[in-house]
This record gives C-alpha cells, structure tokens and sequence, in this order.
C-alpha cells in the first residue's frame, strides 16, 4: 500500500516566519487597521480557527468573507484554512441578491463581514436561509433574520487557540484551501476550488522567481484581497516571504493611493492596466512612487503606451503578467529587466504553455492561437458545475480563453479573449492592437475596441474613447490616426467619446457593456 498524503497547510506554510527569528518584531501586516507582528498575527489566526471550530464550522466547509481588507480578514483567511475549512472572499462590490447567490451556492452557514457592508449583507441574509450564524467586524449595526446568531469579530477571536484532543483534522497538499469565485466578465458566477498546495506553488514561481520577493519587501496591492490577483499579492506573497503587506480597508482612487503611497511606502506595487491610467490621468505626483521598486500590472493586457508612459512619469518599470482565477495567480509574465511593452513575455518558471488551433493542434509562432497554461496552481475546477468544468480544465491543462501569439524567441502578446475578437473585411482583428494604437494619441486615456454588426450583419471596429482631462480630439482626427499607424482595415469604423468605461469589480473592461455602449 501507498504511503498516506504527508500533511501540508497553507496558513502554517504562510506564517513559517512565525517560528522563525524576529517573529515578535517584525511585522506582517501595516495599513490603517494597524500593525501586527508575525507572532500576533499567527496567535490571530489560532484563535479564529478556534472561534470558527467552537461555532461549528467543519474541515472542508465553506466560510464566506464580506469583508475589507485589513488584519481581520486576513487572520480569517489564515485562520479558516489552519482548521482545514475552506474560506471564501467574494467582492464587496456584491449587491444583497449577487452575495445571496454565493451563499447559497457555497451552502455556507457562517458569513463573516465587515460592518461597512452592511446593507447588501442584510438583504442577502434575507435570500439565504442556510446561514445560521454571522460575524461582523467594525460594529455589530446589522440586522439578522430572526433565529440567525449575530456577534462581534472580537468575540470570535476570544477563543482560546486550543485544538480538541483527538480532533484534529489533519490537511495535505491535495485538501480544498481556497474558492474564489469568477463570473468572468459576463458569466454566472462559478466557485473555483484551490488546493493547500496550490498557495505554495504561487509563491514558489511567480512570488519569488519572478517578484524576487525578500523579507525587506513591502506590498501593497490596489487588487483587494477577495480577487485572486490581490490575495496573492497582499498576503500568500508577503507572509510567505517574511516581508510585510500593507492592507487598505478603502475603496482606491488615485488620490487615495497616493496618499497610501507616501505613508506606507511600498516597495511592490500591483494594480490593473485601468487604475495605471486613472493614475497618469489624475496627475499623480512622481514623488508618491518613490519607495516603489517595481510595479506589477495583470487583470487585462497592459498596453504598450501605458507601460512606457508610466514608466516615463514615475521611473518605475511596469511588469505586466497573465493570471486567472482558475490558476490562482500570474503564470505568464515580463521580467524585472526585461520588459517588452505590449508582450505578456515569457512562461513563469513552473507552468508550461500552449497556444493551439481549433482543432486543439499547437500552431507555429506567428500564428494566434488559444493560449492553454499547465502547472501545480490550477484549481481542480469548479464547485458544482461539470459541465463547465469539462470544458475549461482539460485533462492538465487550463483553456484560459485568450487569444494569444508567440513569437521566435518565446515572448506572448494578447490579441484579445477569444470571444472578442473581431473580423473586419473578413480578416480578423485583435481589439488588443487598436486599443494600443489609440492610446499613442496623446489626448487618449483609454480605449475599448469592440465589433459592432453594420446594416448587412457584417462586424466593424468601432471605439469608445476616454480623453485625457483637458485633452480634446475629434473621432475623425482618431481615425486618421489609427489608419497612420495600423493597417487601414483595422481601423475603427467609428469613434465614440465617453466620459467613463464600464468595468467590473477587479477594474476589467465589461466588453458586452461597451458594446451595449457603443451600439446607443
Ligand atoms: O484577474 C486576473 O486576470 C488575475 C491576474 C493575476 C492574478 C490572478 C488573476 C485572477
């Protein structure tokens, strides 16, 4: 017979520097819900394992987290997955009904929030009958369902960090530590399950290989930590690593951030493509960067002119990299040193790439393709939907539903989602391309590219344009200027100027809102 599973554990895993030298001292987590050591932050976590397992949370049960960031979420994390239950951070952004929807789905019966959520979480809680108890942080202001127990977090974290002899639950590589929930940017939302050994992989190959992560690090991440980008970014990363991640309980705007910047005094910075434009068009001063050794971008392809533009004002190199929610974090990527712009740039060391045909068939470099991904961080799919399952988790390797090219040398660029692509004269174009082209015009803050069926049905490239504050351009000046630099088929057919694009939570472009946008 084989040897059973050797146990693992995530949180243990995560806070190692917990029995390592200096754990009284050095800090884990800074940010305006306050500071907590490495040793603080570990008797944290025992004792909301402790609290969750007194209120009869089981091994391999879903918690659900409504929660900001800050020390409170994070302990919930750490301290879930230490007990062998599986926590779940969903957005704040959630409506009542949307959070209800996850509830139920998870068959939760603990919701944990933060009492600044309060209102959707009571109209959730009068969608979802399965939950029996709630935690809130920050207050207890929040009203329950009759027969629903509701108590502070503090009561929580008063338990005694102490395991019931003879109960332990003992968790290994393969034990469920994590679902993230990903609707995509259209669909039904759908549970993404993580290993224990998943949470290492990330931080073994992107944290440390690619980030170069050292306990001298300081992170701070405008993704929060319900995404799967900020989760890595804001505490596997960190923790891991010995360094300390600065979490920020607010929503970010770049005035925000900024100030963040100057008063926490981050060495890695991680955003999305739409908040690094939001920062060059709101004038950040270059000073707020100046702590910041590198900054990562994912969540959308970072565009070329975006890249060397922030790089320009603040003197920061801009590493943009893929990642999913189903891989758990970033698995393509440029490196510090060696950033193309516009490129994702090359496979992380620990995941191996592909970019196929329809048939399934690897195409040669030059030719766009579906881009698949292989590696120890994919999830084992998704909670409660087969189907779904069966088509994007094949066999060892994750569809990631992008269209991507490879060139000679190894390097990838995004053409686009794969459903996103258009054809214009029966060639197919990449919105990716025409997106970078506008955003060269100086006036151009931010672009979106979409297809648009003409009189005969036949798609056309039509764009919404943000303009720069104070810039001004007419849509015929823009499409000259994409048919100066683009082959003339690609250009848009029609430009739009908008005061805003629509996004979703993580800051992605919504590209069925865009075209509803741009079809008005
Ligand atoms: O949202 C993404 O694209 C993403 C980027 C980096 C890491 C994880 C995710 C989900």
């Amino acid at each position: 017979p084989s040897a059973p599973p050797e146990a693992f554990n995530a949180c243990d895993y995560l806070l190692r520097a917990a029995s390592g030298p200096g754990a009284a001292e050095r800090i884990a987590l800074t940010g305006p819900g306050g500071d907590l050591t490495y040793t603080a932050l570990d008797e944290l976590a025992g004792r909301v394992a402790a609290g969750l397992r007194a209120r009869g949370l089981r091994p391999e049960e879903r918690v659900v987290l409504f929660m900001a960031d800050g020390p409170a979420m994070a302990a919930a994390l750490l301290g879930a997955m230490r007990l062998g239950a599986v926590p779940v951070p969903v957005s704040t952004m959630l409506t009542g009904a949307e959070l209800a929807l996850l509830l139920n789905d998870a068959r939760a019966r603990i919701l944990l929030v933060s009492d600044r959520f309060a209102v959707a979480a009571e109209g959730a809680l009068a969608l979802s009958p399965g939950v029996r108890q709630v935690v809130v942080e920050g207050g207890t202001a929040l009203g329950v369902p009759d027969g629903v127990r509701l108590e502070p977090f503090e009561a929580l974290a008063a338990e005694p960090d102490e395991e019931p002899a003879g109960d332990e639950y003992v968790t290994v590589e393969d034990s469920s530590a994590l679902w993230l929930y990903t609707s995509g940017t259209t669909g039904v939302p759908k549970g993404a399950m993580h290993r224990h050994a998943n949470i290492r992989h990330v931080v073994e190959t992107y944290g440390r290989q690619v980030l170069g992560i050292t306990p001298e690090d300081r992170c701070y991440s405008v993704a929060k930590l319900f995404f799967a980008y900020g989760i890595g970014n804001s505490l596997f990363f960190p923790l891991a690593t010995g360094a300390t991640a600065i979490l920020d309980p607010d929503r970010p705007t770049p005035a925000s951030v900024a100030e963040r910047l100057r008063e926490y005094r981050p060495t890695l910075f991680f955003a999305v493509p739409t908040f690094y434009a939001a920062l060059l068009n709101a004038g950040v001063p270059r000073e707020a960067f100046a702590s910041v050794r590198l900054a990562v971008s994912a969540g959308e392809p970072l565009p070329a002119e975006l890249c060397r533009r922030f790089t320009e004002r603040y003197g920061v190199e801009v590493i943009d990299g893929l990642g999913s929610t189903e891989c758990l974090h970033i698995f393509l990527s440029n490196r510090p040193g060696d950033v193309r712009p516009g490129s994702t740039g090359t496979a992380v060391p620990g995941y191996e790439l592909r970019v196929v045909d329809a048939d399934g068939a690897d195409v040669k470099p030059g030719t766009p393709g579906s881009l698949l991904v292989k590696g120890e961080s994919i999830a084992t799919g998704y909670w409660c939907r087969t189907e779904t399952t069966r088509r994007v988790f094949q066999g060892e390797w994750l569809r990631t539903g992008d269209t991507y090219v490879v060139d000679d040398d190894g390097y990838y660029t995004c053409l686009g989602r794969t459903g996103d692509m258009l054809k214009a004269g029966g060639i197919w174009v990449s919105p990716a391309e025409v997106e970078g082209r506008l955003l060269q015009h100086p006036a151009v803050a931010l672009a979106a590219v979409v297809g648009l069926a003409d009189g005969d049905g036949l798609d056309r490239p039509v764009a919404c344009v943000v303009l720069a504050d104070g810039a001004s351009a007419g849509p015929a000046e823009l499409i000259d200027f994409c048919r100066a630099g683009l082959a003339s088929f690609k250009r848009p057919r029609e430009v739009l100027i908008v005061d805003a694009l629509p996004t979703t939570a993580s800051g992605k472009l919504k590209r069925y809102a865009v075209r509803d946008l741009a079809a008005t």
